[in-house]
């Protein structure tokens, strides 16, 4: 750890941006609120009533927040996750929030205030509908990890960038909390009480476990392009019309699929609650989660669509222009993107963190039908992403559940 490092308060926080910042006048009366409500960080917001004017400081503990000083974190995540923040914002400017200084003594990120926004998440639980959000999220996918690959970027600067973003400890804790805990009795697993003999199903299931091993050996080898690392829906700010995404402090270089995947697999976990939030309204259930679905097939078809058309325009290597090559390619990522969804549903229904889609349900038994529904839709897409046609077979095959 960095000599002059130290975890801050609201008022150091403060203290900070005066001393360190010119973004508000000597003379600014300031406030700050501690608003950090993920897993693993401090998050300041520090802003100025008369101007309206405000910022984000985001400062890496040693540990992770959600399990305190028992697990240790090295801070080098905020290195990446800033360095990642700015190569996504010249890739996406308008899909990623502004960064205006990295503090390498205090593993500390300045950067925009995203507090017209908020986290998809908590929208979707409220059943909100974001129009854009699909293609927003299709490019940002397409963008990120084509220009991050062999496809498009020069494969000597790749592997330079590669080296740069090696991130061996956050790596193991998705290979931990995905991949391996989940399938054995494991000491940080939460499991309800309720769900023991399905979590125990698990354990026993060959198939699931041998599959589940081919996609954490793909997650460990397959460098394939920069990937976000964390893609779920609490890593996504938005309005109707707008889409903010953050917290890359997971990226490496690794399968395209997994950023794919999280994110659709988090939008199934939202049609999984839905039910219990929407129950007095069959309607308006049917409808929202209509509009689940819909999001899923958009965010796959506009990834694919953008991804394609980046692939002809930049590349010109005889090799990498093969019309079979590309079907091969966007084929395994495909199964890919189902595999890793599929992962990072179960790991959220009793692995060490949760989601509030699913954990926010009061209700013993709303919450039970949800995690097993999850459960379910989870299996089906590991065991059965090879034989899967196409996204609205995946429809389908999820709409078959009820
Ligand atoms: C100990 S960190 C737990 C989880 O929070 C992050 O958002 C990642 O998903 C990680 O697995
Ligand atoms: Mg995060």
């Amino acid at each position: 750890m960095a000599a002059n490092y130290k975890a801050l308060t609201e008022d150091t926080a403060m203290e900070y941006v005066k001393k360190n910042l010119d973004i508000f006048s000597e003379e600014a009366v300031l406030r700050c609120k501690e608003i950090g409500d993920g897993n693993l960080n401090l998050v300041f917001r520090v802003w100025e009533e008369i101007s309206s004017k405000s910022i984000i400081l985001k400062q890496a503990l040693p540990y992770a927040r959600i399990v305190g000083e028992a697990m240790p974190v090295t801070l080098d995540r905020a290195r990446i996750e800033s360095e990642a923040l700015m190569l996504q914002g010249e890739l996406c400017p308008a899909l990623t929030p502004k960064v205006y200084r990295f503090d390498r003594d205090l593993y500390l990120t300045v950067m925009e205030d995203l507090s017209d926004h908020i986290i998809l998440r908590k929208g979707l639980i409220e059943g909100k509908e974001y129009p854009n959000f699909a293609e927003n999220i299709g490019e940002f996918m397409a963008y990120t990890l084509f220009f991050t690959s062999d496809l498009g970027m020069d494969q000597v600067r790749k592997k330079q960038l590669q080296k740069k973003f090696i991130n061996p400890e956050l790596c193991k804790i998705t290979e931990d909390l995905v991949f391996s805990e989940p399938y054995f009795d494991a000491a940080g697993n939460k499991i309800e009480p309720h769900l023991l003999d399905r979590v125990e199903e698990n354990w026993k299931n060959k198939d699931l476990i041998k599959e589940v091993a081919i996609l954490k050996e793909g997650f460990m080898t397959k460098a394939q392009a920069l990937i976000h690392g964390d893609l779920h829906t609490g890593s996504i700010f938005v309005t109707e019309k707008s889409t903010k995404v953050i917290d890359p402090e997971f990226a490496f270089y690794g399968p395209m699929g997994f950023d794919i995947g999280a994110i659709i697999g988090n939008f199934i976990l939202n049609y999984a609650a839905q039910p219990a939030y929407m129950e007095k309204d069959q309607q308006k259930l049917q409808h929202y989660r209509s509009y689940l679905l819909e999001s899923i097939r958009k965010i796959w078809q506009e990834f694919y669509k953008e991804f394609i058309e980046l692939w002809e325009i930049h590349v010109k290597a005889p090799i990498e222009s093969s019309n079979l090559y590309k079907e091969v390619y966007m084929r395994n990522l495909f199964e890919d993107t189902l595999g890793y969804a599929g992962c990072k549903m179960i790991r959220r229904i009793y692995g060490l963190a949760g989601v509030a889609d699913i954990d926010n349900i009061k209700e013993l038994v709303k919450r039970s039908r949800a995690q097993m529904l999850a459960l379910d839709i989870g299996e089906m897409l590991i065991l059965k992403r090879r034989e899967i046609k196409d996204i609205d077979e995946v429809i389908e095959k999820i709409k078959s559940f009820d």
